[in-house]
């Protein structure tokens, strides 16, 4: 059956640029114009894209809210603290248990991770007010379940009504004296996406829950993971690597984490940054309030997962790490390698789309790469400027009053645990080795001059961007899933990995090329077509008939 593929060549990205935005009018053409970018950053000048601003209404965009950001992307997947959603069912059912953050309940065998908190708001409470309603819900958890901590999550309705629910948690965590109550102003209208409800948890994380355990910690060669969430197990895989190199790691904000290692995240002595666009801000605070330098790090694929190890031994500078370090790398390899090379006939020169978040957008070109596969157009669902163009741009970035609309923390060095980790002279000798802090270059620089990167796609784009480049791959969430399959393309989703994982590290890389190599070779997408597609002529008849 003849494929589509040719298309691919017969289309330059400017044409395909001005296709996507033929059908719409004017004033959106106009404003969706800057939002896709046909990349020259091999020509060393990265444009400059449009990001994280407001969707045009109506559009199908592929974001989120910003409740979403807060709840269920960054305190999700915390394993002994309750989160309390305070408003209508469906806000706390849908974010239930359907991101695949994986926990494992320890030793102590606290996870409320199946369980889902809600205040259930009905319209009585929408009209005399759910605060008496919220401090119940509250009280009812303490009794059942004692837990550490209790957090609350404001939904939109709560926002619009004006309930106080800083004043009720605050009352809580009084009236109880051993349970850490706060909430979070994280309505789903707050921002443009759920990248301001990032911002939301990471201010109240940081304000409510970092260093208030200052407990020494055992263990050498101290680290905070920041930006990893476990989904289909990663952070597991991630553990693994970093426990056999004899690195410890503090805490994860916040795949499988728990009360305590957000409390004793000061204690670590360096953080690394996984996700940059979900967590930066409590690198940064981190780094201000206690002196712990912030590198960033990829554990997504396997010659990432390498460097990134590398990367944290050269910061201990010791040399009995940095061994164990290559050894560990020198046992993993040979596995990966070998599936890597049995599927590389089969995978090379295959194309690939990628439109998932704020990160794997990136993450994710590495492992296709190692199976040499390309990646022709990729974008991220609701990152900012600094994620496609790296941190230099910051200074740079427009405050517009969607930002505004978002709290920045004044954070200052703590007058008895800032502790700066490194000498400055120490610090000299890592920067004139090339080592960089604090640094993240983006998605550009790292993608072929000619690629269309598109800030938050929507579905109508991606049908037809799919149909006019025909990608041997498309990777992106559960919304786009079926309507791309339709078109004959398999999708792979790299939200929730489908049910697969995790991709992660070495054998994460292992799992995925299988699995890509499965995806991409399938005879199976070919017998996609409808009846109506095969035949334009369709006539009906009564059953009856
Ligand atoms: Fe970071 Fe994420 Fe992502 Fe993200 Fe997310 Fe996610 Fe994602 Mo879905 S924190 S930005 S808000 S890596 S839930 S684990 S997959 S959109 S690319």
């Amino acid at each position: 059956m003849a494929t589509a593929k040719t298309k691919l060549v017969q289309w330059a990205p400017a044409d395909i640029k001005k296709e996507l935005l033929k059908k719409y009018p004017a004033k959106v053409a106009r404003k969706r114009a800057k939002q896709i970018l046909i990349n020259e950053a091999l020509e060393n000048t990265t444009p400059e894209i449009t990001a994280n601003v407001r969707t045009i209404p109506g559009i199908i965009t592929m974001r989120g809210c910003t409740y979403a950001g807060c709840k269920g992307v960054i305190m999700g997947p915390t394993r002994d603290i309750v989160n309390l959603v305070h408003g209508p069912i469906g806000c706390s059912f849908y974010a239930w248990l359907t991101r695949r953050n994986q926990t494992d309940p320890g030793p102590d065998g606290e996870n409320y991770m199946p369980y889902c908190f809600s205040t259930d708001m009905q319209d009585s409470d929408i009209i005399f007010g759910g605060e008496k309603k919220l401090a119940a819900a509250i009280q009812e958890i303490y009794d059942l379940f004692h837990p550490k901590a209790i957090t609350v999550f404001a939904t939109c309705p709560v926002g619009l009504i004006g309930d106080d629910i800083h004043t009720v948690a605050r009352n809580m965590k009084e009236k109880f004296g051993d349970c850490n109550v706060f909430a979070f102003s994280c309505e789903g209208y707050k921002g443009v996406s759920q990248s301001a409800g990032h911002h939301i948890a990471n201010n109240q994380v940081f304000a409510h829950m970092v260093g208030e355990n200052n407990e020494p910690k055992a263990g050498e060669y101290r680290i905070n993971l920041l930006g990893e969430y476990n989904i289909g197990g990663d952070g597991f895989e991630i553990d693994r690597v970093l426990k056999k190199c004899g690195i410890t790691t503090i805490s994860t904000f916040s795949g499988n984490s728990t009360y305590d290692q957000f409390a004793s995240a000061h204690m670590a002595d360096l953080s690394c940054v996984m996700c940059h666009r979900s967590i930066n801000y409590v690198a940064d605070m981190m780094e201000t309030r206690f002196g712990i330098p912030w590198i960033k790090v990829n554990f997504i694929g396997a010659a990432s997962t390498a460097k990134s190890l590398r990367k944290i031994a050269a910061y201990f500078g010791d040399q009995a790490l940095i061994d164990r370090v290559e050894a560990v790398i020198a046992e993993e390899m040979p596995a990966v390698d070998a599936v890597r090379e049995d599927v590389l006939p089969r995978t090379t020169g295959k194309t690939a789309m990628l439109f998932v978040g704020g990160s794997r957008a990136h993450h994710y070109q590495d492992l296709f790469a190692e199976m040499g596969m390309r990646t022709i157009s990729a974008g991220y669902e609701f990152a900012h400027r600094d994620d496609y163009e790296g941190r230099r741009v910051i200074p740079h970035l427009k405050v517009d009053a969607d930002s505004r609309n978002i709290e920045e923390i004044e954070v200052e060095a703590d007058p008895e645990r800032f502790r700066p980790r490194k000498t400055e002279a120490e610090m000299q000798a890592l920067a004139e080795q090339g080592y960089t802090f604090k640094e993240y270059d983006g998605l550009l620089p790292d993608m072929e001059a000619g690629s269309l990167v598109i800030d938050d796609l929507n579905q109508y784009e991606a049908e037809r961007l799919v149909e006019l480049m025909r990608p041997d791959i498309f990777c992106a969430g559960i919304k786009e899933k079926f309507s791309i399959q339709k078109l004959g393309v398999p999708m792979k989703q790299l939200h929730s990995y489908d049910s697969g994982g995790p991709y992660a590290g070495f054998q994460g890389a292992v799992n995925f090329y299988k699995e890509i190599d499965r995806l991409v070779n399938s005879r199976v997408w070919r017998h996609m077509k409808a009846p109506w597609q095969e035949s334009l002529e369709l006539s009906a008849t009564y059953v009856w008939e």
